[in-house]
């Protein structure tokens, strides 16, 4: 009988109810939880693909030391005497732990609970410090605690959504989807988007401003004049609710029309029409996401974000208020369990000593952390410059996801000692650790995850644990217990810790403190076994209560109130002669940060599968660089190498790079070794959207493009990118030498047996070459060598390694690198759950599929997860635009 297990999705922040299905013979598949309450069935094409990334390849399977295989109990007792060590010979201060948003909350609370009660040092930090820091200090200066006031049901109640530094298609898909359907069911509610971009987003937008970089301080303030001239503001809710209004609104004032016109790049007529909106509509949800937190003015984008809706009183009711989207699946859970290093458990503030008392007492430790420790690049730079003796990284690459990412391998190197727990064996971050420790991952891994709209779900195991891998809680209380902290660790099962979780938010809480969920306190494993999706807050005694906070006031602050925070926007162009583009860096459809788990589903990797640089038309004309070339970008701190994309969707004078490629995935094209490590004043976010680079043609001599049934070895180029395929892998290469011994080339890069003879076709005119190797009937590898950019058809030439190549001619055709007339081309990858590529839409448009939905009903395009069907539209629109012309 197949087993189903309901659990959640590993990815972005909507936080996907799934229910997971093993099959008798082992075949797991997946599908949308119908019950759950933020997705209601629905998944996107990375929550459609997981079943497809959890296959053992890659996975470190027992713990290393040395790149030597060990035993748990010698690993666990190195970490554990390297860190006390350490503390013996230099304080608490000098060892730090690392973390990440993608631990489950009872991994995280282990983590903290030893880091800053037991170590007595705060010097744990997170990837949320990447992420979501400039929406906990946004929202504590305003909140006085980092509250999430909405719900997602908000966005569909809204008449105004505003998108302020969001790809929800993209990023939060299954939100975006419910966005979408509420939209096309009542026509008259609004989408504003704001992004320097026009993404996929901008799909479904009334209004689009393609505001400047970082302008945002400056809209939002302008719109905080707007609001109190045009007097829209609440005046009843400000004189209850807050203070700070006079500073604020003198703030924003000293910002004239033109000022607002001149930061943002927005043309009047555009300014003028978003704050009409804004003005004139009482349900207004306004999300944010990473254009808003990664800027060196991230806090202040959030705090000129959370003054109109305060100023408003549009908080906190059905269809309105603030919204900061999260990212990772448990940045929520990291941010309960106080996972910054300048915050403490439950909610509570390192900065607080009744709170330090309390966490002490609660936890009966002996040495609860006096002091924030340090945030992410400051972590890293204390790596660097030796003062940090012992670090532990934990579900987390940092050498790929850090700022000035070069100088962090730089200081992995230096350090004297590096634990690193992850699922796979090898990152561009393990390769640093002294200490290897392998984790369960989903599927296999058991605990609680909370997403935007503080819905805390369980995540299921369904899977056995593989080798020897054991969970992060499991592997940071033994490492407890050895430090001599056995009696405060004594977990047996994660239901023990999220049971006391519970019970230190519920501790001498009495509704001082947003977050409690004392209901669950000392719950029973076998009820949490069964733990339904429930929204926090869920104090003991109380019926689940209202879900939405700051309806009628009840901030965080000692006086009840919320605090309009003055701000006033900074001067943000980095460029100058030398690095003349801004560059922007996030996220792409089908891709989930460093490609640790979405590169391994060959169906994921062929929506984009290569990293790129957006450019506009007229910027790639400038620097020589023709569509589908090579460009290198370059800042002081390192450079990259991608392919160019040309698209007027890019403004003039600033490029977009994806963030997820590494140097498992690509020659050079780890992005975050060009941008640097500015960082905002309060939060200590990078800003990692905003970076002055130069940028110019990369000149080869000689393109490529290789299909192959191994995975190539270390293909010795100045570029090459490689993605799993249907069968095998895709290359894509460059070269800057002359022609060389291709053949001797390929064998070597492609592990061709001995007595396996090439192929070939050369054209001394055109200097193409054509290599191919069968073992049989079947393709193992193949080669296509061009001066130019390669020609030939992706999809079909990846085809071939499943073809049956018994028949001599398919083989010359091959090396023709031309599709037979019986197999067109399908095309680049639109829709990866059914594998529609682009010629095939095109086709279908004009075989009369006039819409989406048609070109649904012929092809099965977009009718799946939906993912594609602004891509779709796009296509739709494009052909029907050019048929009418
Ligand atoms: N497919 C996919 N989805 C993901 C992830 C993933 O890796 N892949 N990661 C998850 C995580 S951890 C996160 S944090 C979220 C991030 O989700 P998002 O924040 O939506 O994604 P990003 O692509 O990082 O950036 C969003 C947009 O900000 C814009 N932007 C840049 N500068 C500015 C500016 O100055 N002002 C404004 N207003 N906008 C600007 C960019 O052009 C970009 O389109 O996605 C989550 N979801
Ligand atoms: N330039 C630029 N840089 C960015 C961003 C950007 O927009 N632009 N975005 C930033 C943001 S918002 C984020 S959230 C970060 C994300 O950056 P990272 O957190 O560095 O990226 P991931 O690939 O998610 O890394 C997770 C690691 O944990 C491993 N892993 C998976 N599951 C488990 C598990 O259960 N246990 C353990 N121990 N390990 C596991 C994975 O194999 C992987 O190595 O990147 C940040 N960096
Ligand atoms: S929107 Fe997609 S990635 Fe995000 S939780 Fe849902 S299925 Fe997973
Ligand atoms: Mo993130």
């Amino acid at each position: 009988m197949p087993v189903e297990t309901k659990t959640t999705c590993p990815y972005c922040g909507v936080g996907c109810g799934v229910v997971a299905t093993v099959a008798e013979d082992g075949g797991v598949s997946v599908r949308g939880d119908p019950d759950h309450p933020s997705n209601y069935g629905r998944l996107c094409s990375k929550g459609s693909a997981l079943a497809e990334t959890i296959d053992l390849d890659g996975r470190i399977l027992h713990p290393e030391i040395g790149g030597r295989q060990a035993s748990w109990d010698e690993a666990l007792d190195l970490v554990a005497g390297k860190f006390a060590a350490a503390i013996k010979e230099y304080g608490p201060d000098s060892v730090a732990f690392y973390v990440s948003g993608q631990l489950l909350t009872e991994d995280y609370y282990v983590a903290n609970k030893l880091m800053k009660g037991f170590v007595g040092s705060a010097n744990i930090d997170t990837n949320s410090r990447l992420c979501m820091s400039s929406s906990v200090a946004g929202h504590r200066r305003a909140f006085g605690a980092d509250t999430v006031p909405g719900t997602y049901e908000d966005l569909e109640l809204a008449d105004l959504v505003v998108l302020a530094g969001s790809n929800l298609a993209w990023c939060h898909p299954v939100l975006y989807q419910r966005l979408a359907a509420a939209k096309a069911k009542r026509p008259g509610m609004k989408v504003v988007v704001i992004d320097p971009r026009r993404t996929m987003t901008a799909d479904i937008a009334d209004l689009h401003l393609a505001i400047r970089p970082d302008g945002d301080v400056a809209l939002f303030a302008g719109l905080f004049s707007h609001l109190v001239a045009g007097d829209a503001v609440d005046q009843n809710y400000i004189a209850a609710h807050t203070s700070g209004f006079a500073d604020a609104f003198l703030a924003a004032g000293r910002l004239s029309f033109a000022e607002v016109l001149e930061r943002t790049g927005l043309p009047a007529m555009q300014l003028r029409e978003f704050y009409r909106l804004f003005a004139e509509t009482e349900k207004v949800v306004t999300c944010y996401s990473q254009g808003v937190n990664q800027s060196s003015s991230g806090t202040d984008k959030v705090n000129a974000i959370l003054n109109c809706h305060l100023a408003t009183g549009r908080i906190g009711r059905p269809g309105m208020g603030p919204f900061s989207l999260t990212g990772q699946p448990n940045a929520m859970g990291g941010r309960e369990v106080g996972g910054l290093a300048n915050m403490l458990a439950a909610h509570m503030a390192l900065e607080n000593a009744d709170d330090r008392d309390r966490v002490q007492r609660f936890w009966r430790a002996p040495a609860v952390a006096q002091k924030p420790g340090l945030k992410a690049v400051d972590l890293f730079k204390a790596v660097g410059e030796g003062r940090i003796k012992a670090l532990w990284i934990m579900a987390t690459n940092p050498v790929v996801s850090m700022p000035d990412a070069d100088a962090v391998a730089e200081a992995l190197e230096a350090c004297p000692f590096v634990a690193v727990s992850d699922v796979l064996g090898k990152t561009d971050t393990t390769r640093y650790a002294h200490v290897l420790l392998p984790s369960l991952g989903w599927g296999e891994k058991d605990g609680t995850v909370t997403n935007s709209e503080r819905r805390i779900s369980r995540q299921r195991a369904f899977l056995a644990a593989p080798g020897q891998a054991r969970a992060d809680w499991w592997q940071l209380a033994e490492v407890a217990r050895r430090m001599g902290f056995a009696d405060a660790f004594a977990y047996a099962a994660p239901a023990d810790v999220f049971s006391e979780h519970a019970a230190l938010s519920a501790f001498e809480n009495d509704g001082r403190r947003d977050f409690d969920i004392g209901a669950h306190a000392g719950l029973a494993r076998a009820a949490y076994e069964v733990l339904d999706p429930f929204q926090w807050p869920q104090p003991a005694g109380r019926e689940p209560a209202e879900s939405r906070f700051f309806g009628t006031g009840g901030f965080y602050h000692a006086d009840g109130k919320a605090r309009l925070v003055a701000v006033a926007p900074a001067e943000t162009d980095r460029t100058d002669a030398a690095y003349p583009f801004t560059l922007n860096t996030g996220r792409i459809r089908d891709q989930w940060h460093t490609m640790t788990r979405t590169g391994k589903s060959a169906r994921l990797s062929s929506h984009i599968a290569e990293p790129f640089a957006e450019l506009h038309p007229r910027d790639a004309m400038e620097i020589g660089v023709g569509n589908a070339g090579l460009v290198e970008i370059e800042s002081p701190q390192g450079r990259a190498v991608v392919r160019a994309l040309i698209t007027e969707r890019q403004a003039r004078g600033s490029i977009f790079a994806p963030m997820h490629w590494n140097d498992q995935f690509a020659a050079r094209a780890r992005i975050d070794a060009v941008v640097p490590a500015i960082t905002d004043p309060f939060s200590g976010q990078p800003a990692s959207k905003n970076v002055a680079v130069a940028a110019r043609r990369f000149a080869a001599r000689h393109y490529a493009f290789a299909v192959s049934q191994a995975r190539p070895v270390e293909p010795d180029a100045p570029y090459w990118a490689l993605a799993k395929a249907a069968g095998g892998w895709r290359l894509e290469l460059a070269f800057a030498e002359p022609a060389g011994d291709w053949a001797g080339w390929c064998r070597r890069v492609f592990a061709i047996p001995d007595g396996v003879e090439p192929l070939g076709y050369a054209d001394a005119q055109t200097g193409d070459i054509r290599l191919a190797f069968f073992d049989g009937t079947r393709l193992l590898a193949a080669f296509f060598l061009a001066r130019g950019p390669v020609a030939v058809a992706r999809n079909w030439a990846i085809a071939q390694l499943a073809a049956d190549h018994a028949d001599p001619r398919r083989r010359f055709a091959l090396v023709a690198g031309r599709p037979g007339a019986d197999k067109p081309d399908p095309g680049a990858t639109v829709c990866s759950c059914f594998g529609v590529g682009v010629n095939q839409i095109v086709a279908a448009v004009r075989g009369g599929c006039h819409s989406v939905e048609a070109v649904g009903k012929t092809l099965n395009a977009g009718t799946n997860c939906g993912s594609c069907r602004a891509e779709i539209r796009g296509i739709v629109d494009g052909c029907l635009a050019a048929a009418a012309e």
